[in-house]
């Protein structure tokens, strides 16, 4: 028996500042038209799909960039993608940023991906638990990545959700470099993780790392999906945004860790892969049988501690 979910992932050029939402919205619908004709059920979008990667510039008054966010999902903008993935029967994962007031009038703005199944109901809206770049401006950077300022991580962690007829994760970006995301999913037993990056190539803390960018970013998903025996979907918003070059390369990976479809190009541009979901008990109930195999009275210093405790002289 096989458990096939057909997926695409629309990887998306880059979307300057000027380009109105209602100008995405046509090119993501332009993708999803595109995964109809090759049959596909579940389309994944990147990180900040409906906008510019705005983090890269800082603002002294943070509401300044409020129009960034989007303050509800679906909205005016992206009613016309919800009403054509239902009208298709294609069910999606969008990302963007959110900016939430709190009954107490309190403002929290989160880095989401939104799950919608084929019936055009919302699954979950995931928030962006680790948050990398800085908190305050840096003027000596050719660009800021300040992600901490403007976005609060998440306090509900990562969930797993019965959808598309499987278990179905998500992720967002940095926390793809991050072993316990995978994991921690894992042992909800995820079948497929859906995550949108945007990521620069010129890391600026470190340029050495610049050319392994797409070393790197195969590596943690390839990795990921093997030691959790489960698919990956990495979708990239990927050329040259406002001056910053970033990496594409979107991929679709197995459970056995092989990329089984990569993106040719920094621009718009679906790939498609028939996933079989039942293809991740192969890994799961043998090589990695968690509960057979796993030794979590060794690991508390996973959750216990943050930071490294160097052993004494
Ligand atoms: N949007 C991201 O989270 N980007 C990060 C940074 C560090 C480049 C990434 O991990 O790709």
């Amino acid at each position: 028996m096989s458990r096939i979910l057909t997926v695409g992932a629309a990887q998306l050029g880059p979307i300057q500042r000027d380009h109105s939402r209602a100008s995405v919205v046509q090119r993501l619908i332009a993708l999803l038209h595109q995964a109809h004709d090759h049959g596909v059920q579940l389309v994944v979008f990147p990180e900040l799909a409906l906008t510019t990667f705005f983090p890269r510039w800082f603002v002294d008054d943070i509401s300044e960039a409020d129009h960034w966010y989007e303050t509800s999902m679906p909205n005016a903008d992206t009613q016309p993608l919800f009403d054509e993935a239902k009208r298709l029967g294609i069910g999606f994962c969008l990302g963007y940023a959110l900016i939430h007031t709190e009954a107490d009038g309190t403002t929290h703005r989160y880095n989401v991906q939104t799950l919608v199944e084929r019936d055009g109901s919302i699954v979950a809206t995931y928030r962006k638990v680790h948050i990398p770049g800085h908190e305050h401006n840096e003027p000596d950077r050719p660009f800021q990545h300040a992600e901490r300022y403007y976005f609060e991580p998440s306090t509900e962690g990562f969930g797993v959700w019965r959808a598309f007829d499987g278990l179905i994760g998500m992720m967002i970006c940095n926390d793809r470099r991050w072993p316990e995301s995978y994991r921690v999913m894992g042992l909800q037993g995820v079948e497929m993780i859906l995550c949108g990056y945007n990521t620069p190539i010129h890391y600026v803390p470190d340029p050495s790392q610049d050319i392994l960018q797409g070393f790197h970013n195969a590596l943690v998903m390839q990795s990921g999906a093997y030691q959790n025996g489960t698919w990956v979907v990495g979708v990239a918003k990927g050329g040259v945004e406002e001056g910053v070059d970033s990496l594409g390369q979107s991929m679709i990976v197995a459970p056995s860790g092989q990329i089984v479809a990569e993106a040719l190009t920094t621009d718009d541009e679906l790939i498609v892969a028939r996933c079989d979901l039942d293809w991740c008990a192969r890994y799961k109930d043998t090589l990695f049988d968690f509960d057979r195999y796993r030794r979590p009275e060794m690991y508390g210093r996973i959750t216990s501690q943050r930071g490294t405790v160097l052993p004494n002289d």
